[in-house]
């Protein structure tokens, strides 16, 4: 057996041809014991040919979301939980917090006569309204009262609470980007002594003053949108209109993106939403980008075929395409998606791709 030759410091060399790989996983060792490890063996798992994401395609049926979280209404009131929300987890993270590597997504309910305390986070979120009607978030000193397929803004650190003076639980999906800010380890909370806030402008005042073509004079362009309040009863109108004028885009069907009026930008600097209404018999071309998506669909059937996986969806069904996945969707029935992602964070860097 070959002799390994010794350094100047005494370890083991590799003696010719001989003795290679020993020499090399008893220097990796060592160099382990520094806190350090050889790039080498780990170059194509840093950069990949293609983006490589754990999380994997996954739909969750409304019937059984809506019956699992009304049980735990029983369980807990919304201000013990101060959020009683169900997280949507990504079955490929095993168990993280996560639907996306970026993105939060949970399904939270609040009873009839219950409130959710005020908080704020430098997380930004937003809500799609699944179901129920009359709840409202407070934010940014406007009562925002919900409805299903509102679409709702609750920016970075800006004062929140629910409440719901209905007599029917609401639910809705809130999408966070809470695992993006925890990345940069940049995550601050605070709670607040009294539970409500005081509001000071009427529901619908800032739909109303930012989102009708014409803005308060002196509006400053900010990274967020100053709407609360993107209705279903306002922007559905526009996708309809759309598909009727022919625009159907081959992939995504008649979609606008919800847009920061100020800037014609996204609503938030970390994530964007789109609506879409798919016609009757859509059969879309195959898509795919960088941005992971959350879907929910607002009305409709049908379904979204993701590396081959079908995702069958109806009203009030949440779905989740990971970053780089090609998917089409098909629609049954005409039909209305709501999508978001952390498109926006990715263009911000630089780095957002997609292929048509
Ligand atoms: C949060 O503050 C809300 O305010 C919902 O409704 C979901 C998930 C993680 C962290 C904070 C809310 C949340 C959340």
């Amino acid at each position: 057996m070959a002799v390994a030759a010794a350094n100047k410091t005494g370890n083991a060399q590799p003696d010719g041809k001989h003795n290679v790989d020993a020499v090399r996983e008893a220097y990796y060792a060592r160099i382990a014991k520094h806190s350090m490890s050889p790039l080498w063996k780990v170059m194509d798992e840093l950069v990949p040919h293609q983006p490589a994401t754990r999380c994997t395609p996954a739909v969750w049926h409304f019937d059984e979301v809506k019956s699992l979280v009304l049980e735990a209404g029983g369980l807990i009131s919304a201000e013990e939980a101060k959020r009683r929300v169900l997280i949507l987890q990504n079955p490929g993270l095993g168990g993280e917090y996560r639907v996306t590597n970026t993105l939060f997504a949970g399904i939270q309910m609040i009873m009839p006569g219950e409130i959710a305390p005020a908080h704020r986070h430098v997380s930004s979120a937003i809500r799609f309204v699944l179901d129920g009607e009359g709840a409202y978030t407070a934010v940014e000193g406007e009562k925002a009262f919900m409805a299903p397929g509102d679409f709702v803004i609750t920016a970075g650190w800006a004062p929140h609470d629910h409440g719901n003076p209905s007599t029917k639980p609401m639910l809705w999906l809130d999408v966070l980007d809470a695992p993006a800010v925890n990345f940069f380890e940049t995550s601050f909370g605070e709670d607040f002594d009294s539970p409500t806030q005081t509001t000071t402008r009427q529901d619908g005042d800032s739909l109303s003053f930012y989102g009708s073509g014409v803005l308060p004079d002196g509006t400053p362009a900010l990274k967020r949108t100053p709407i609360i309040n993107y209705t279903y009863a306002r922007t559905r109108p526009i996708v309809e209109r759309m598909m009727k004028a022919g625009d159907v885009d081959e992939r995504h069907g008649a979609r606008v993106i919800y847009a920061n009026p100020v800037t014609g930008g996204p609503v938030l600097p970390t994530m964007g939403a789109y609506l879409a209404m798919l016609p009757k018999g859509f059969g879309g071309k195959p898509y795919r980008s960088t941005d992971g998506v959350v879907f929910a669909c607002a009305e409709g059937r049908g379904t979204t075929t993701v590396d081959g996986k079908e995702l069958k969806w109806g009203p009030h069904d949440v779905f989740v395409v990971p970053s780089w996945k090609s998917y089409f969707h098909t629609a049954a029935e005409q039909s209305v998606l709501f999508s978001i992602s952390d498109r926006p964070a990715q263009e911000a860097l630089g780095i957002w791709r997609e292929d048509r």
